[in-house]
């Protein structure tokens, strides 16, 4: 059995060390995907999690691979693709606000994934089953994909956990409204951030509340919505309740992944039974702690650190 199972692509990630790209003379070479973001973070945080994608039969997917089986992470289920290479990502640092990020995936291994690559069985071994809007985006098999896998978890009891995830130079965003609504009354836990709650409801940020964001999606058939504030923290919604959460302080040196630490958080209560707003308040720790490093993924904390942070054990260094 395993706690969680995520399905995505996962890509070669470039990063430029000085900044732009073109005064860096190199790139440091990593990985990242949302999904495999969300597994790191909930292994990490001693929770038993498999990932299903598609990788290149090349050193980037080898290279992947060795990082996330190292990491805890199962593999088992990943498939490789003889002819389409593992996708790549080259990350901008930017001295204020958020990194740019140019993609290198058309065609990637992971966008040829089909119904025919998985084995929806496996999904049943799982309690939570984490997908996002970027698979959809990337073609119309991995929508297909992302569907099946849904109604599937759906029909066998599977929690689904969704993050919209919206990349607006994957798809556009009608067609990513249309998709995603589609997919509303199956979902469990929601975790929209508040731009892309107003990109998704179509609605006027001058006029529409957290409140009002989150009762669209719940009358759209999401048991949860957990609306993502960035540092305010976030607020959790259902049809009984509505109640924000409020967050953590930190310097924040590279914000990609912060989501992704956010709803491995929430998960990981929710593992370890907490409340939905308990869990709320580790998706907030984790979300803040995912932002102090450079990297997808590199500052997603261990249960320790995470114990760290919110002020229990000390831990002693020397
Ligand atoms: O949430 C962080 C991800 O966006 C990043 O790791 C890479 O999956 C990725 C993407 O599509 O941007």
């Amino acid at each position: 059995m395993y706690d969680v199972i995520t399905v995505g692509e996962t890509m070669t990630l470039l990063t430029s060390e000085n900044g732009t790209m073109l005064r860096s003379p190199s790139l440091s070479k990593g990985f990242g995907g949302a999904e495999s973001n969300v597994a790191i973070g909930l292994t990490r945080l001693g929770h038993k999690v498999s990932w299903i994608s598609k990788l290149g039969m090349d050193p980037f997917g080898d290279e992947i691979l060795y990082h996330l089986r190292g990491e805890g992470v199962d593999t088992s289920y990943v498939k490789r693709s003889q002819t389409n290479p593992t996708g790549l990502m080259i990350k901008e640092l930017k001295s204020i606000g958020d990194p740019a990020i140019y993609y290198y995936r058309k065609d990637s291994a992971a966008s040829t994934l089909s119904i025919e690559d998985l084995d929806l069985n496996v999904i049943k071994k799982a309690k939570v089953v984490h997908l996002t809007g970027i698979t959809p985006a990337l073609s119309g098999n991995c929508q297909d994909v992302i569907f099946k896998i849904v109604e599937y978890a759906y029909d066998n009891n599977v929690k689904i956990s969704f993050d919209p995830n919206l990349r607006l130079k994957l798809w556009k965003i009608e067609e990513a409204r249309e998709f995603i609504l589609k997919l509303l009354p199956y979902v469990d836990y929601f975790f929209p951030g508040i731009e892309e709650a107003e990109l998704l409801t179509n609605s006027d940020p001058e006029r529409s509340t957290p409140q009002d964001l989150c009762s669209y999606f719940i009358s759209k058939g999401v048991k949860n919505v957990i609306l993502k504030l960035g540092k305010e923290g976030c607020a959790v919604s259902n049809e009984v309740d509505f109640t924000f959460i409020s967050g953590f302080t930190v310097e924040a040196i590279d914000t990609v992944g912060a989501g992704d630490g956010f709803c491995a958080g929430f998960l990981s209560g929710l593992l370890n039974n907490l409340s939905l707003k308990e869990s709320a308040s580790r998706a907030n720790a984790v979300g803040a702690m995912a932002v102090t490093a450079k990297g997808d993924y590199d500052a997603l904390p261990t249960r320790k650190e995470l114990d760290v942070f919110l002020g229990g054990k000390q831990e002693i260094k020397r």
